[in-house]
């Protein structure tokens, strides 16, 4: 394996900057460039840095991390000097002419995987970290990282192991006649293990949610609040508000913080017949976020005698203006309408639990970690797969079939850790990494 380098400290000016290498010949080039004849494992020694002419490049701290024992399982440094663009430059050039090569965004992480320091949903989950922009995104790309995700997935592995281990002794052993039924309990060992996979899948599907952050449309007619809306959940005035109908004629996006959960909010154009061509594409990019909506939030003037239109599971009711009307701030009738005044701000705090109540987020938060999209399709497909299994094993009551089915699912399932994946995917996850990771 070549030896890379690249600059792990974010780009522009900081306190420090980092240059990390890794690989066989990463000891070395750090002796050369900072003179010295030893640098002893996992201590910080202050070091000059020097240039091929012997000049000063600067100095700081270098630390050595001999392989395995370190984050990519090869020989490490970093060399920490000052967070000065030009300066680290020089310090990275420097690494570069002594023969290490540039990383690729997420060469490290990919080399801790192949080493086998961390698994996929770990390496991912460090990407996850670093891009993070809630509370709650971080701590749970934490969890993932900590393994708690890998954890409950390599326990399901090993109950497909032993079901697998035992279908095969059976085919080996023809004459033994056991009876797959009776004596191994495969159907009821295949429910326990789908049962286990639906609730890791509910609990990455949470975590997706979270990572991701979900999508709130704000949606209605016009001049009901929804600009207001938005304004007063981002904090921010944003939106332009009037009274004057067909007011917000393009989409408005903003992202909201909301119970520690980061959101993108979209303020529409009113929805209404119309002959401008500008209100006309307006309507129609509103209709298209609706469709793409996480949660949809249909803002209804209380005022008015107009009536919801939007219903179903993710559309929360917003009967606003009840300033005017003197009706309760808060949930009422079946829960899924909102009473609210923007203008007083009542009801807004009912309105962002509600949010939070919809997509499923109300849940303890101990079990919580990142999740990624790939994860949530290789945990349906396990499930159809091992579904599918059972069917064709209690129909045809072939062990061979069983046997293969189960292969299959495993081999699914271990595509989220990373056991088992083809190189398309893992260029795939590793190169959307940031370079120094
Ligand atoms: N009385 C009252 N007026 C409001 C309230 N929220 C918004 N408005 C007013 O309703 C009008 C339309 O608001 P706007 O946010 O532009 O509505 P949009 O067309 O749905 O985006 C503006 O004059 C707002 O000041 C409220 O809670 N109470
Ligand atoms: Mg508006």
């Amino acid at each position: 394996m070549e030896t890379i380098a690249a600059v792990a400290t974010a780009a522009g000016q900081g306190g420090i900057g980092i240059v990390r290498l890794s690989g066989a010949r990463a000891l070395e080039i750090a002796l050369l460039i900072t003179r010295r004849d030893s640098i002893d494992n996992r201590f910080a020694h202050y070091a000059k840095f020097v240039d091929g002419q012997g000049q000063l490049i600067d100095d700081g701290l270098v630390i050595g991390f001999v392989g395995p024992q370190s984050f990519t399982g090869e020989d490490c440094v970093e060399l920490q000097g000052h967070g000065g663009p030009v300066v680290i430059g020089l310090l990275l050039q420097r690494c570069l002419e002594l023969g290490a090569r540039h990383a690729n965004p997420g060469e490290f992480s990919e080399r801790a995987f192949l080493n086998g320091r961390i698994d996929l949903i770990q390496a991912e989950a460090i990407a996850d970290l670093i891009a993070a922009d809630s509370t709650t995104a971080a701590r749970q790309a934490q969890a993932s990282i900590s393994g708690v995700f890998s954890t409950s997935i390599n326990q399901i592995m090993l109950e497909i192991t032993g079901l697998r281990v035992f279908v095969e002794a059976a085919l080996d052993f023809p004459e033994e006649e056991i009876d797959f039924i009776t004596e191994g309990n495969v159907d009821q060992r295949v429910d326990l293990i789908l049962e286990r996979l639906e609730v890791l899948l509910q609990q990455a599907k949470e975590g997706a949610i979270l990572q991701g952050g979900a999508t709130l449309v704000l949606a209605g007619k016009p001049n009901v609040g929804k600009s207001s809306l938005l304004n007063a959940l981002s904090g921010e005035d944003l939106a332009i508000v009037t009274d004057i109908a067909g007011t917000t004629r393009d989409l408005l996006k903003q992202t909201v913080v909301i119970g520690g959960v980061s959101f993108e909010l979209i303020d529409t154009a009113g929805l209404r017949a119309t002959n401008d061509p500008v209100e006309i594409e307006g309507v129609r990019r509103a209709e298209a976020a609706i469709s793409q909506a996480d949660i949809l939030l249909e803002v209804i003037d209380d005022s008015s005698q107009d009536a919801p239109s939007e219903t179903g599971a993710t559309a929360i009711q917003v009967f606003n203006k009840i300033d005017l009307t003197d009706r309760v701030p808060g949930p009422f009738g079946d829960g899924q309408a909102i009473a609210v005044s923007v203008r007083t701000g009542q009801g807004l705090d009912a309105l962002k639990q509600s949010i939070l109540d919809t997509l499923g987020l109300t849940q303890q938060t101990e079990n919580r970690f990142s999740a990624r999209e790939r994860h949530l399709r290789a945990l349906r497909e396990g499930q159809t797969s091992l579904t599918i299994a059972k069917q064709r094993f209690l129909s045809a009551r072939a062990g061979e079939l069983l046997a293969e089915d189960l292969k299959k699912t495993h081999d699914i399932l271990g595509a989220i850790t990373g056991r088992l994946t083809s190189d398309d995917l893992l260029g795939e996850i590793f190169s959307s990494f940031c370079i120094g990771k």
